[in-house]
């Protein structure tokens, strides 16, 4: 949690202080080698409309940002590269698991140390980041995966709340590894996690997928707090709660079909 970062990687700046920090404590920013030495993959898809804020926020501190437009029809790609991100692009949809696994390849071709995992649509804050990535810099853990259930900052409606639930218990039962919160998009991982790491499901049920993959490389892993945004426009284009069925489906295909 960013209350106990150590003051050896809090550097304050005027610029990093109107950054903000997602609780009342005080603004914690890594240090600069540190910010440069990740990369931060975002996968995107028809996500024009927010993509560019994303990426500012994200470049104001961490100067490498990728994101990979899945074919969207939209301005996507546009709108990223205007913003200052690197940009990859798949010519067809092929999903966010597939599109995440071109990122992290990239990014790991690029030297990245640290990586991180973003999502598009403006739900995620980059204030959360220092609590998720100083671990690695620490050498604490190689793997820090984002959780809205570990404390109260994340408001999450109601019937968001039941199915990240049984996701949660879906997860308890197919995978090992004990979490609270199997479906956050925010990850950081060092490089040794990210090799580790191929992703074949393509769509959503990645997300079950990349659990199992950390799991099985025996790395050591921890959860963090983190605040996820509910805005109307996340919520408008963003999973439907009925879509978990199938995710679910999805990942049982894949294991019973590798
Ligand atoms: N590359 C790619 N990204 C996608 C696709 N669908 C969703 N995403 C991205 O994945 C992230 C999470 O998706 P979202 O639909 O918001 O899921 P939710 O937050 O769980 O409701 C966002 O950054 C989306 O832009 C897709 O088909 N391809
Ligand atoms: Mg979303």
């Amino acid at each position: 949690m960013s209350t106990s970062e150590p003051t050896a990687l809090t550097q304050t700046t005027p610029a990093d202080l109107t950054a903000g920090a997602s609780d009342t404590s005080a603004p914690v920013v890594l240090p600069l080698d540190v910010r440069e030495r990740t990369a931060i993959v975002i996968a995107a898809f028809r996500e024009a409309r927010s993509i560019g804020l994303v990426v500012r926020e994200l470049r104001a501190l961490y100067p490498r940002v990728i994101v990979v437009d899945d074919g969207s029809p939209d301005a996507t790609a546009d709108e990223a590269a205007k913003a200052g991100a690197t940009v990859l692009r798949h010519f067809v949809n092929r999903g966010q698991g597939a599109a995440l696994q071109t990122g992290i390849s990239y990014a790991l071709a690029h030297g990245a140390e640290f990586l991180v995992t973003f999502d598009a649509d403006g739900q995620h804050d980059v204030a959360d980041l220092p609590a998720l990535i100083g671990p690695l810099a620490r050498g604490e853990v190689d793997i820090c995966l984002g959780s809205r259930f570990l404390d109260r900052r994340a408001e999450i409606p109601f019937f968001r709340r039941i199915v990240l639930k049984a996701a949660v218990l879906f997860t308890r039962v197919t995978s090992r590894m004990r979490l609270t919160d199997a479906h956050n998009g925010l990850r950081a991982f060092t490089r040794k996690a990210g090799l580790g790491i191929g992703l074949q499901l393509d769509r959503m049920a990645h997300a079950s997928e990349i659990v199992d993959q950390f799991y099985r490389s025996g790395l050591r892993y921890r959860e963090v707090p983190v605040r996820i945004r509910y805005t109307a426009y996340s919520l408008a284009k963003g999973q439907r709660n009925s879509a978990a069925l199938k995710v679910a489906f999805d990942y049982l295909i894949g294991r019973l079909t590798r």
